[in-house]
């Protein structure tokens, strides 16, 4: 892979990376832990440069229509303003990143931290082309972001050491792969981003 260089039109968006999607949370991602390293040199990259970081958060009600006691699929998680919610402190995100809250009412799920949220504006606001995509988790959250930022005509670059998958079908990650590749997506380690 050829290496990176973000400049002006890049934008590094970190999406989900919480507590409860890391070991010991309440919908805990494998190794969703070993993402946070790797993203802190990209955000690090991001900083220094100037440009801009777009963070994404589950933001659930405690009624949320994904949780088992409302006939969804998960446990509670992500609970806005619990303990779980809060990004990791580990996370080295600079004060003036941009924070995307989704899934934020209680009769709809969003996957996607394009799915009524404000940020296909704010990245056109920016004059963003393209994106570098890192998080949680690849089969769900990563997966959507991504196909929607190549609905709205961003170019993608995903970063494959930044991404953990929740697996709840083995293979589900790695077919999440498959389709964002079918997408033209580029892939890059965050080594490969200096
Ligand atoms: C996610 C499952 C439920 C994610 C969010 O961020 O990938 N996964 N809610
Ligand atoms: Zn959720």
């Amino acid at each position: 892979m050829a290496t990176i260089k973000p400049t002006d039109g890049d934008a590094l968006l970190v999406v989900d990376v919480q507590n409860d999607f890391l070991p010991g949370g309440a919908l805990a991602v494998p190794e969703g832990d070993a993402v946070i390293a790797p993203l802190n040199h990209v955000l690090d990259i991001f900083h220094t440069r100037g440009l801009p970081i777009f963070a994404s958060r589950d933001w659930h009600p405690p009624n949320h229509c994904s949780f088992r006691e409302q006939g969804g699929p998960w446990p509670p998680h992500c609970i806005a303003d619990s303990e779980g919610a809060q990004f990791p402190k580990s996370l080295q995100l600079p004060a003036f990143t941009a924070i995307i809250s989704k899934a934020t009412t209680p009769e709809k799920d969003a996957y996607s931290a394009f799915e009524d949220t404000p940020l296909a504006m704010q990245l056109g606001m920016y004059g963003v082309k393209r994106v570098l995509v890192g998080g949680l988790a690849t089969d769900y959250c990563v997966l959507n972001t991504v196909k929607d930022a190549v609905k709205h005509g961003f170019s993608v670059v995903l970063l494959t050491d930044c991404i953990r998958a929740v697996d709840v079908h083995p293979g589900d990650g790695e077919r999440a792969l498959r389709e964002m590749r079918s997408l033209g997506v580029v892939e890059a380690e965050s080594r490969d981003i200096q």
